[in-house]
């Protein structure tokens, strides 16, 4: 597959930004664009935090705690620690002091009238970052669950305060009348020659992506093809709440449900090697070893996607 060619990948979360890497690490950066998910984005101690923005920055700038996959390496939590010593302040959310850095220029710039895509744009060049990074939306779209114990809340507050531990019921794409496509995003799946979707979690990174107006209609009519990677591997989610939500949401915890739930937009999906072959009409597959542990591994399954897709034409 000729490296010249124009690839968007939507995105969010830590599995996400691990395979963002790995294609950074391959692909020309102009030639590469991340849409990525603002719909975990929420206002708390006054700052605008977007966790999925900053986890993919801190990745493809080297900056990420290795560790968690969000924040900053080698953070320290003091202004949290006298958040809570002193002014018996909840610490529920970990803001490191660095990570605190982004937050303050993010809410100022914003509040200042700056569109989440310009500041981002900004911060992608201070950070040394080529590839470009866009809001899948500039107006706000908070996801919304309904949890069984809890009722409504937000998805911060089910993701961290809860851990994801209550039942999910429903989860709600929210946004208003400002919620429209930025011409940065529609310009990038128009001019894409392949689109990625990320090893992300269907239901809570990329469905938001697709619930901007316009999305899902505009990514079906596309002509460039669209390869979904599975975040189902041997029969589990690899991190996080994937597999439980699917069990929540009465879906069988399968590769085919995840490619199922992709129907009708994807031309292709990337299996994994621990999971059952799977046969979807009209749908290429291959099965591919899509843990990423290392760097090397990284690399090597975006390698491999672009190499499968490269002999579609033949
Ligand atoms: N995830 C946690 O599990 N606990 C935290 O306290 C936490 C803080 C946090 C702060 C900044 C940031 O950018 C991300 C943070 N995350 C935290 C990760 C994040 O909330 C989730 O991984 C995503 O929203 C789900 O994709």
């Amino acid at each position: 597959m000729a490296l010249k060619q124009k690839i968007v990948m939507l995105v969010g979360g830590v599995g996400g930004a691990k395979l963002a890497l790995g294609l950074a690490n391959l692909q020309p950066a102009p030639q590469l664009t991340f849409v990525v998910n603002t719909g975990d984005d929420f206002w708390h101690l006054g700052l605008k935090i977007c966790p999925d923005m900053d986890t993919l920055v801190y990745t493809l700038s080297g900056m990420v705690d290795a560790r968690m996959g969000w924040g900053v390496a080698d953070d320290t939590t003091h202004v949290l620690g006298s958040l809570a010593t002193n002014y018996q302040v909840d610490p529920w959310f970990k803001l490191g002091d660095r990570d605190l850095a982004m937050h303050l220029l993010r809410t100022q710039a914003l509040r200042g009238g700056a569109r989440l895509t310009d500041f981002t744009a900004d911060i992608v060049i201070r950070l040394g970052i080529t590839a470009r990074i866009l809001p899948m939306c500039d107006a706000e779209m908070p996801t919304i669950v309904e949890t069984q114990e809890h009722g409504k809340m937000s998805f911060q507050e089910y993701f961290v305060k809860h851990r994801w531990q209550p039942i999910l019921r429903q989860i709600r794409y929210t946004g208003g009348k400002l919620a429209q496509m930025s011409p940065e995003v529609q310009a990038a799946l128009q001019e894409a020659d392949m689109v990625f979707i990320a090893p992300s979690n269907p239901w809570l990174s990329i469905a938001p992506i697709l619930a901007v107006p316009n999305m899902r209609n505009m990514l079906c009519r596309l002509h460039a093809p669209i390869v979904a990677f599975t975040p189902i591997v041997g029969g589990d989610a690899v991190k996080g709440p994937t597999a439980k939500i699917m069990r929540e949401l009465n879906l069988a915890v399968s590769a085919e449900a995840v490619a199922e739930f992709y129907s009708g937009m994807i031309d292709g999906f990337i299996n994994d090697l621990r999971n059952p072959s799977l046969r979807a009409q009209g749908l290429r597959t291959v099965q591919l070893d899509t843990l990423m542990t290392d760097l090397e591994s990284k690399v090597g399954l975006a390698r491999a996607a672009l190499d499968w897709m490269g002999g579609w034409g033949s």
